[in-house]
């Protein structure tokens, strides 16, 4: 019949999180300092963790399910947005810690999802694609990454898929390319670049860029992001014909964006390549196709490369000023 357990559960826990507290780790990184913003509006509580503070101090690594499950209880928790994780560069790096933080971390999160019948979004990558990858990478191209963080990112996303279908958690991913922020710095990733690009900008009017000026990679501003992270998370489950969407905005080389940035400011960029960040970029692809996300639940992204860079510059001159 059509209304197992498991389906009937999977209705309720879905109808029942609707606009309870969405409680967040990670959230002093990029994303989450201005996610935990913007979901401030929307939600009646937000709890804010993170290892380096937050509301709550929470280390996902150390695994510590009763302190979660004490504050998905006592808040009356409804959906985790789960941030946390080491980024692809600094992965490399420490893949032991890579592991430990970003597979760790999603069991546990997983984990007291479904004994509190929680919704869960956990962040996925462009860093899951890699070999045999076509250039514009849809949902359903080859991710078999030859990078520590994009086999964490394939684990995290097939686990929440796995307990989906095992368990009806409602588990929902989004596959990010770089994301261009101004509020918070990204740390140890290998989109980077974009970011730095711009402090360098205003503060020297030059920037060494560690990767080549060729290699043209998928970004998205900030606003959009959030944007579409909070729209996701609330759509109805019934709308959804996946649980992991590609969503893509624009793409963009070093070349690009130094000129684009060169058109506002004076400004000068060089090149010292880091052999890791540009291996690991040249198996990313070019560029997302997005179209189911866009179908499915409205994604549609309005900062392109122009808009995105009068933004950063007019925001960071501000603030550095
Ligand atoms: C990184 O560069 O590691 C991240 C990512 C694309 O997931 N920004």
């Amino acid at each position: 019949g059509s209304t197992t357990p498991r389906r009937l559960a999977r209705a309720l826990s879905i109808q029942s999180n609707e606009k309870k507290a969405v409680l967040v780790t990670g959230s002093k990184g990029q994303i989450g300092t201005e996610l935990v913003e913007y979901l401030r509006g929307q939600y009646p509580k937000v709890i804010a963790t993170d290892i380096r503070g937050g509301d709550h101090y929470l280390d996902v690594s150390a695994k510590d399910t009763t302190l979660l499950e004490r504050l998905v209880v006592e808040n009356d928790v409804g959906c985790v947005v789960h941030l946390a994780a080491v980024l692809s560069a600094a992965a490399e790096r420490d893949a032991a810690a890579a592991l430990r933080v970003n597979n760790g971390g999603t069991e546990m999160v997983l984990e007291v999802a479904r004994r509190h019948a929680l919704r869960v979004f956990v962040p996925s990558s462009i860093a899951v694609y890699g070999a045999g990858t076509p250039k514009r990478a849809r949902e359903n191209s080859p991710a078999r990454p030859s990078t520590i963080y994009g086999v964490s990112k394939v684990y995290g996303e097939m686990l929440g898929e796995y307990y989906h279908e095992r368990h009806g958690l409602d588990f929902r991913s989004l596959r990010i390319p770089g994301v261009i922020s101004s509020k918070a710095m990204p740390g140890g990733g290998t989109t980077d670049w974009a970011v730095e690009i711009f402090y360098d900008a205003i503060r020297r009017s030059r920037y060494s860029c560690f990767l080549s000026p060729t290699t043209s990679l998928p970004m998205v501003y900030i606003d959009d992001l959030i944007k579409g992270i909070a729209t996701f998370i609330q759509v109805p489950r019934s709308r959804l014909a996946r649980s992991t969407y590609n969503v893509g905005a624009f793409s963009v080389s070093p070349a690009n964006l130094a000129e684009a940035i060169r058109a506002e400011l004076p400004f000068d960029c060089d090149y010292r390549i880091s052999a890791l960040r540009q291996a690991i970029a040249d198996t990313w692809p070019e560029s997302l196709d997005d179209s189911a996300a866009r179908r499915d639940w409205d994604w549609n992204p309005t900062f392109d490369l122009r808009a995105t860079t009068t933004t950063m510059i007019e925001l960071l001159s501000n603030r550095l000023a």
